[in-house]
């Protein structure tokens, strides 16, 4: 059945006013700040496209869950973190991982499934691992990281150690009962995880209001007494400021937070789901796009003088060739040789 989003999630004209006045806050405070939030959802748009690219080429195989649209949560989250902090997130994670500081040619060898991937070719596209930058993975089970994140949080703080974890899902895993069981003890041994829920309405071709009695889901904190906020998915520095607030209550506290930042994916739930015209309307998808994240972000810097036209074409050939190196990279390396089958299994 088709449907419209309603309401609060419908387009607000003054959303625009609300990005340009947080840009011009931010413009005054540090403008190399604005411009690398920018550069990393950029590259991230760039490398999702051209990962689409490479998957219709036949060059990736297996399951591909583009992030485009939802950039904004990922580049603005891991901005205020630290290098030694943790993420950790589910299947929809090329995006974080590459937010986290991971190389773009390891991302995209591993998408090709070769040698030189950062899981040696023999994870893809839903198992990224990165340890050199604490990324924990890429999870393909809805909500089954949710619990390894509690336990990361749990083994900072056993250690004595002041770092955060950053846990990412979908509004699909919220009423899985592992999240649950990870918020009571998360509260009750205070435990420095941020739970990051990306509620882009929908859990393949559900729809949040077919699967959940709750709509507003960072509600759901309030029954273990954490802290819980919802957050502008699609303006980055909203995301940035909501996730600092948690990161310092985290550090200073000890304390988890659950954050719901509301978003939008564009594209199918996979590559294997083109036709998003079966669960929802085209007309939602393009009113949705006039939200989009980098769009109204760049347009903002603009507006606001941290940026011009030429310092905006220099970044996104960039960040083009950035995505270039890494698909000659992934094409140069080899297949993960026969001997290495049963290695780190
Ligand atoms: C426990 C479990 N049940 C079902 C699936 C099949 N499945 C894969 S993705 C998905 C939808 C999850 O949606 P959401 O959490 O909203 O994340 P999104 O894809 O929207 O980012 C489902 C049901 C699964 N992987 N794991
Ligand atoms: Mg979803």
């Amino acid at each position: 059945m088709k449907r419209n989003l309603k309401g609060s999630r419908r387009v607000a004209e003054k959303d625009k006013d609300r990005v340009s006045s947080r840009a011009a806050k931010g413009a005054g405070m540090d403008a190399r700040v604005m411009r690398h939030l920018l550069r990393q959802m950029l590259l991230i748009r760039r490398f999702e496209e051209k990962a689409a690219e490479m998957y219709a080429l036949g060059k990736i195989g297996g399951f591909l869950h583009l992030y485009i649209g939802q950039e904004a949560v990922a580049a603005g989250a891991m901005s205020a973190i630290r290098e030694d902090d943790y993420a950790i997130s589910h299947y929809r994670e090329h995006g974080h991982c590459l937010a986290k500081g991971t190389d773009p040619q390891r991302i995209m060898a591993e998408l090709f499934g070769r040698h030189g991937g950062l899981s040696k070719g023999k994870g893809g596209s839903m198992h990224l691992f990165d340890r050199a930058h604490n990324f924990l993975g890429g999870h393909a089970i809805v909500g089954g990281h949710i619990p390894i994140a509690t336990g990361v949080g749990f083994a900072i703080k056993y250690e004595g150690k002041d770092q955060v974890v950053l846990c990412f899902f979908g509004d699909g895993a919220v009423n899985q009962g592992v999240l649950h069981e990870s918020f009571n003890l998360a509260m009750l041994w205070k435990l420095p995880v941020i739970y990051i829920c990306e509620n882009n309405w929908y859990a393949m071709g559900t729809p949040l209001e077919k699967a959940s009695a709750v709509q507003d889901l960072y509600k759901k904190a309030a029954a273990y007494e954490m802290p819980g906020e919802p957050v502008d998915g699609m303006d980055v520095l909203a995301v940035r400021e909501c996730v600092g607030r948690a990161v310092a209550r985290a550090r200073g506290e000890s304390l988890p937070t659950f954050i719901e930042a509301r978003t939008y994916r564009y594209r199918g739930h996979s590559m294997r789901d083109p036709s998003a015209a079966i669960y929802r309307t085209r007309e939602e998808v393009e009113e949705q796009k006039k939200r989009d994240p980098i769009v109204r972000f760049q347009q903002c810097l603009m507006e606001q003088g941290a940026l011009d036209e030429d310092e905006w074409r220099k970044m996104d050939k960039e960040v083009t060739d950035v995505v270039d190196e890494a698909v000659a990279y992934a094409d140069a390396s080899p297949e993960p040789p026969l001997g290495v089958l049963y290695e780190d299994v």
